[in-house]
C-alpha cells in the first residue's frame, strides 16, 4: 500500500520546505495536466474500486470544491476522508462490508455512502457532475507550484483566468499583482511556476514510465510470433523522467501484420495516434498495468508501491516491429541517446561502414539501398555486443549512454563495473513513527532484514522541523528514548547471533547559516548525522556563493556525516536551491582525504533523485563516498533503493563507490562505533 496522500509527508511538501500552498495537488497528477476523471471500475469486484482510487478521488474532490467555491467545511469533509483512508491500515473492502466505514475517525455518513458504492459497485455517485463542471484550466493551474485551488478561483472569478496559457498572459500583463492578497511576488512565482510546468510537461517520473514500460513489454512478449520485446529510449537508459517509451519487437515479417493486430488489442490503450505494418503509436492507460507481469528482476513489493503511485498517469509508446536479425541494431538505435548515436555513427564512418536502426553496412555493398532494403547486406550481429565490438569498443550499458565519456571509455577498455541492486547492504536514511514516518523502529527493521540486510540507519528528523506550527522533529530529550529503544534492541540481535544492527542517526536540519539543529551533545551521541537543508524558502531567496558557504560550513561539523537530498529538488514538482555543488564536493573530498568521513546521499525516492546522477562521477573522482538512501518513510519505501542504485549506474559508481555496499561489521567500524 502506498497511499497518495503519503507523498505529503514523505516529500517534505509543506510550510517548513517553503511549499505553501501546492498540498492540494500530489505532485503526480503533474505528470498529466488534462484535466481529470473519475476511476473506471475494475473488471472484477468488488472491491471495484482500490483504496488508491478513492483516497486519489477524495483529494480530487476537495480541489474541485474548493475550485468550485464550496464551503470550506464540504471541502474540508473530503480532505479529511482522503487522509483518513490513507492512513487507514485495514483493508478497505472489509471495513465497508462489514459496515464499519462511519466509524472511521474522519469518515462521515455522506462520504461513506459514496466510498461504499465506488467500492461495491465501482460508481461515484454525483460526482461525474463535479468532474465535468470544473474547467480542465482550472485544474491544469492548480498543477503549478505554489498555485492552489482558493487562489485560482479568485484570478478565474476576477480575470476570468481559466487556462495556465491565460493566466500567463495575466501574468505579463501585470493584472495578477494588483488583486487583493496577490502582490507582484505572486505574479512572478507564477510565471516561474508555469514554466517549470512546461518544461516538464508530457514527462513521466522513472517509476510511472517503468511500470507502463514493463507491463507493455510483458503483454506484447507473451503475443505469438514475438520471439523477442525490449524496452528501449530513455527508459532503458533510466532518466530521471521519461518522455515517451519506446520498446523494439522482434517478429517474422510473415507475422508481422497479426502481431500489429495484437498489439492493438492489448487492454490499456487510451488512443491509437498511429498504426503501421512496422510501427506502432500509441498512448497507453491504468488498464495496461493491471493483472500485467511487471515484476521482472524487481522485487514483487517493490513493484506493487509503483502500481499505487502511477496514479492516473498515461503515457505515450512508440512500438518498432522488425525482423529477428535487425533486432539487435534497433534496440541499439532506440535505446540512444541521440549523442550517444552520433557518436556511434562517426565511427562507423571512420571504418567505411554505415550505421542506422537496420544494420552496420559496408557503404561500397550497400550503395543506395536504405531501410529494410539495405539490410540484406549487412555485418550480421547477433546482439548489442556485437555491433560496438564491430566498432573497436566493449558492450556500453545502457545507462551510460549519453556521451559524458562512455566512448572514450569503452575504447579503452576502462568501463567501470556498476554497481548492482543486489550490492546494498543497508541503509542510512529512514524515518519512523517517531517523526513522520508511519511504522515503528521493529516494523522497519523487520523490512530491512526481509530485504536481506545487514543494518538500518534510522535518521528521524531533528527537533526544530515543524509542518504548519506542528512539530515533526524528536526534541532533544527525545533522543536517549530512541537511543535506549535501539539498544535493547541491537542487543535482542546480537544476543541471538544475527549479523543486524540499527544504526541510531538523526537527519539533522542544516540551519540558513550553516549551523545544525540540536545541541553538540546530541549529535555527538549519534552513530550518524544526516544533514539535510529543509527550509527551503530562505535558501531559494539567497545567492549561489551564500548557499554554498553555508553548506560547507555544516559540512565541516564534526558531527556531519552524509549530506542528504542536496539540493532539495522534487522532480516536477520544484527546482532545489541554488548551489555550486561542484564546490560542495570538493570540499567534501579534502575532508574524505584527511580522514573524516563525509559522503553524499543519492536520495533514492523517484520525486527526488538527488544527488544527480550527473555529479555522480564528479563526486566519485573527488573522492566522496555515495550513500544510496531510500528515505524511506515506512517499511514499503525501503525498496526505493533500487531507484537510487540504478542512479549511480547512470552516475558510473562501482559498488566501492558506495557506501552501504560495506558490511554491517565494516560500517560499524566506518561509523567509529
Ligand atoms: P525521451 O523519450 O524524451 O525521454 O527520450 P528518448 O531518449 O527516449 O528519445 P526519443 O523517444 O525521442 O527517441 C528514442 C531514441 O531514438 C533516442 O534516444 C535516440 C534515437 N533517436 C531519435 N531521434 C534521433 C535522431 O534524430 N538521431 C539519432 N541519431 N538518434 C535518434
Ligand atoms: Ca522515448
Ligand atoms: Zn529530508
Amino acid at each position: 500500500m502506498f497511499p497518495i496522500g503519503c507523498a505529503f509527508v514523505s516529500l517534505g511538501f509543506n510550510a517548513a520546505d517553503g511549499h505553501p500552498q501546492g498540498l492540494s495537488t500530489p505532485v503526480g497528477y503533474m505528470v498529466k495536466v488534462k484535466g481529470w476523471s473519475l476511476p473506471r471500475p475494475r473488471s472484477t469486484g468488488p472491491p471495484f474500486q482500490t483504496k488508491s482510487s478513492v483516497v486519489a478521488v477524495m483529494e480530487q474532490v476537495g480541489v474541485l470544491l474548493e475550485l468550485d467555491g464550496a464551503n470550506v467545511f464540504r471541502v474540508r469533509a473530503y480532505q479529511n476522508a482522503s487522509r483518513a483512508l490513507a492512513s487507514m491500515e485495514e483493508d478497505l473492502l472489509s471495513v465497508v462490508q462489514d459496515g464499519r466505514l462511519v466509524e472511521v475517525k474522519g469518515i462521515g455518513k455522506g462520504i461513506s455512502g459514496l466510498v461504499t458504492e465506488a467500492v461495491m459497485e465501482g460508481t461515484w455517485g454525483d460526482l461525474p457532475q463535479l468532474y465535468a463542471k470544473i474547467p480542465p484550466g482550472l485544474i491544469e493551474i492548480v498543477g503549478i507550484p505554489g498555485l492552489g485551488p482558493k487562489r485560482a478561483r479568485v484570478m478565474y472569478e476576477e480575470l476570468g483566468v481559466d487556462s495556465v496559457e491565460s493566466l500567463k498572459i495575466a501574468c505579463e500583463m501585470g493584472h495578477v499583482a494588483p488583486l487583493s492578497g496577490f502582490g507582484e511576488k505572486s505574479q512572478q512565482k507564477y510565471l516561474e511556476g508555469i514554466e517549470l510546468l512546461r518544461r516538464y510537461q508530457g514527462r513521466s517520473r522513472m517509476d510511472v514510465g517503468l511500470m507502463f514500460g514493463r507491463a507493455l513489454e510483458a503483454r506484447v512478449a507473451a503475443i505469438p510470433g514475438v520471439s523477442r520485446a525490449q524496452l528501449a529510449g530513455s527508459a532503458r537508459r533510466r532518466r530521471e523522467t521519461i518522455g515517451d517509451l519506446d520498446i523494439v519487437v522482434a517478429a517474422e515479417p510473415a507475422d508481422h501484420e497479426a502481431v500489429v493486430k495484437a498489439i492493438l488489442s492489448l487492454p490499456g490503450i487510451a488512443e491509437v495516434k498511429g498504426s503501421g505494418e512496422s510501427k506502432v503509436s500509441l498512448i497507453l492507460e491504468q488498464d495496461m498495468l493491471s493483472g500485467a507481469d511487471t515484476s521482472g528482476s524487481i522485487d514483487a513489493k517493490l513493484a506493487e508501491s509503483m502500481m499505487e503511485r502511477s496514479g492516473d498517469a498515461t503515457i505515450d509508446a512508440q512500438v518498432r516491429i522488425v525482423p529477428p536479425a535487425t533486432f539487435p541494431f534497433t534496440l541499439a538505435y532506440f535505446t540512444g541517446s541521440k549523442e550517444h548515436n552520433i557518436r556511434m555513427r562517426q565511427l562507423a564512418i571512420d571504418r567505411g561502414l554505415r550505421l542506422n536502426e537496420f544494420g552496420l553496412f559496408s557503404e561500397k555493398e550497400a550503395g543506395d539501398a536504405i531501410g529494410m532494403e539495405a539490410a540484406k547486406y549487412t555485418l550480421e550481429c547477433a546482439d548489442e555486443k556485437d555491433i560496438y565490438r564491430h566498432l573497436g569498443l566493449d558492450w556500453v550499458p545502457p545507462e551510460m549512454r549519453e556521451d559524458t565519456g562512455e566512448i572514450e571509455a569503452a575504447q579503452s577498455s576502462s568501463l567501470p563495473n556498476l554497481i548492482q541492486p543486489e550490492q546494498i547492504r543497508g541503509a542510512l536514511h529512514n524515518h519512523t513513527v517517531a517523526s513522520d514516518g508511519v511504522n515503528t523502529l521493529e516494523e522497519m527493521a523487520a523490512a530491512a532484514q526481509e530485504l536481506g540486510w545487514e543494518y538500518l540507519g534510522i535518521a528521524d528528523h531533528s527537533e526544530i522541523l515543524n509542518i504548519g506550527g506542528r512539530q515533526i522533529g524528536i526534541p532533544a530529550d527525545g533522543i536517549p528514548v530512541q537511543a535506549e529503544m535501539i539498544r535493547a534492541l541491537n542487543e535482542s540481535w546480537a544476543d541471538s547471533g544475527d549479523d543486524f544492527r540499527i544504526f541510531h542517526g538523526s537527519e539533522c536540519d542544516i540551519l540558513v547559516d550553516g549551523g545544525l539543529d540540536y545541541p553538540d551533545k546530541t549529535r555527538q551521541s549519534m552513530s550518524h548525522i544526516v544533514g539535510s537543508v529543509h527550509a527551503l524558502g530562505s535558501w531559494r531567496n539567497r545567492d549561489e556563493i551564500e548557499n554554498t558557504e553555508a553548506l560547507i560550513r555544516a559540512i565541516e561539523n564534526p558531527t556531519f556525516t552524509i549530506l542528504g537530498h542536496p539540493t532539495g529538488r522534487i522532480l516536477q514538482g520544484r527546482e532545489g536551491f541554488p548551489v555550486d555543488m561542484h564546490a560542495v564536493l570538493r570540499r567534501m573530498g579534502e575532508l574524505n582525504s584527511e580522514g573524516e568521513l563525509k559522503a553524499v546521499e543519492i536520495n533514492a525516492s523517484p520525486y527526488r533523485l538527488d544527488l544527480d546522477w550527473r555529479l555522480c562521477n564528479y563526486a566519485k573522482q573527488q573522492g566522496v563516498p555515495v550513500c544510496i538512501n531510500p528515505d524511506a518513510h515506512g517499511t514499503e519505501g525501503l525498496a526505493d533503493v533500487w531507484y537510487g542504485v540504478q542512479i549511480a549506474r547512470k552516475g558510473w559508481l562501482e559498488a566501492a563507490d558506495v557506501l552501504n555496499t560495506k558490511t554491517g561489521s565494516e560500517m560499524e567500524d566506518l561509523l567509529g562505533l
